[in-house]
């Protein structure tokens, strides 16, 4: 009745941004993500029957706040074992929390292999991904390693995580942190407020599924300035579908904007450098790792060293064999 997993974060290059189904949540067009090995959580569960509530710690701390949306992703496993056990839950992330680096994505993966195992479930991974999608929607892609699709399906079995390609080639991303702080708009408010508000809304799905199709051929042919450039526009329509919502979601800062001017600048002289921007106003550069420290150089004329977090691939999540869960 215990375990213990990680998993990594991913950065989405065709991003989900929408649900078309609220419940059950499945988004309005499939996304396409890289995992990424520098950014991971890993979480512990042990259910017993000594607790009277659940319990959950992030980073040590108890975090009564997300209790709820936590114990109702439970119920689910619960659910399928028929068992209503409680479960103390400690999560270690190495992500910072809510910068929009997807913490919750890591979070809600570990949070599903470990239960996975200390309920002997048995759940296949791609099973495990529709549950996990439960959790936080960009969570399914964080259960395998390299480009992962979330394909969104119609119904809870068909909306789930599928692996595209191990990205073994000369690819990284580059994250510039800009506020590590948590943001003030929430991606599930954000995306419900631009689904209800946003007249530019509709484009989104269409045009996200040609980016999908295209970044599909792109990774075939493992071509880091296809895949580059189409992560770039499409979160700059994600962003502008947001931008057009009303009020209006801006989740950029004015140090965002220096980050995309020296990367363009970067890419003007030739180096394969590319942006991408999640619900928050970090970003994130999609690159060569051969050409990654150079681009931090160039970087550290406006940023600090360690606001600027180089990562390459991550893998498969996996389950942690340790006896030393308490
Ligand atoms: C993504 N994001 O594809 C997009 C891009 C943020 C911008 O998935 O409501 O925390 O829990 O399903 O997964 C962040 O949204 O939202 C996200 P819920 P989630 O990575």
């Amino acid at each position: 009745m215990k375990a213990k997993a990680l998993a990594f974060a991913n950065i989405a290059l065709v991003k989900y941004w929408g649900k078309e189904n609220e419940q059950l949540s499945i988004p309005y067009n499939s996304s396409l993500s890289l995992t990424l090995k520098e950014f991971y959580t890993i979480t512990e569960v042990k259910f017993s029957e000594d607790l009277k509530s659940d319990e959950f710690y992030l980073n040590n701390e108890k975090r009564d706040k997300d209790l709820e949306k936590i114990s109702k992703f439970v119920d689910h496993f619960r659910n399928l074992k028929k068992i209503n056990t409680r479960v103390k839950i400690k999560s270690i992330n190495h992500v910072p929390t809510a910068a929009g680096l997807a913490s919750s994505a890591s979070g809600f993966a570990a949070l599903g292999m470990a239960i996975n195992e200390a309920l002997a479930l048995n759940l296949s991974k791609e099973e495990l991904s529709t549950y996990v999608r439960m959790g936080s929607g960009s969570a399914i892609r964080s259960l395998y390693g390299g480009f992962v699709m979330w394909e969104k399906g119609n119904s809870h079995k068909s909306s789930k995580a599928i692996k595209i390609d191990d990205a073994d080639f000369d690819i990284c991303m580059i994250a510039i942190i800009i506020n590590s702080k948590e943001k003030s708009i929430s991606s599930r408010d954000g995306m419900k407020h631009t689904v209800e508000t946003s007249t530019f809304y509709p484009l989104w799905p269409q045009n996200a599924l040609i980016d999908l199709e295209n970044m599909k051929k792109a990774i075939k042919e493992k071509d880091i300035d296809k895949i580059g450039q189409i992560a770039e526009d499409n979160a700059f329509m994600m962003h502008a579908s947001m931008m057009a919502s009303r009020p209006s979601i801006i989740y950029l800062k004015p140090d965002t904007l220096i980050a995309i001017d020296m990367i363009k600048k970067l890419r003007a002289k030739g180096i394969s450098a590319y942006i991408t921007m999640d619900a928050g106003p970090n970003v994130k550069v999609i690159a060569k790792y051969s050409q990654s420290e150079i681009i931090k150089k160039e970087l550290m004329a406006y940023f600090k060293s360690e606001d600027i977090i180089i990562s390459t691939v991550g893998s498969d999540a996996y389950i942690i064999k340790d006896d030393k869960i308490d």
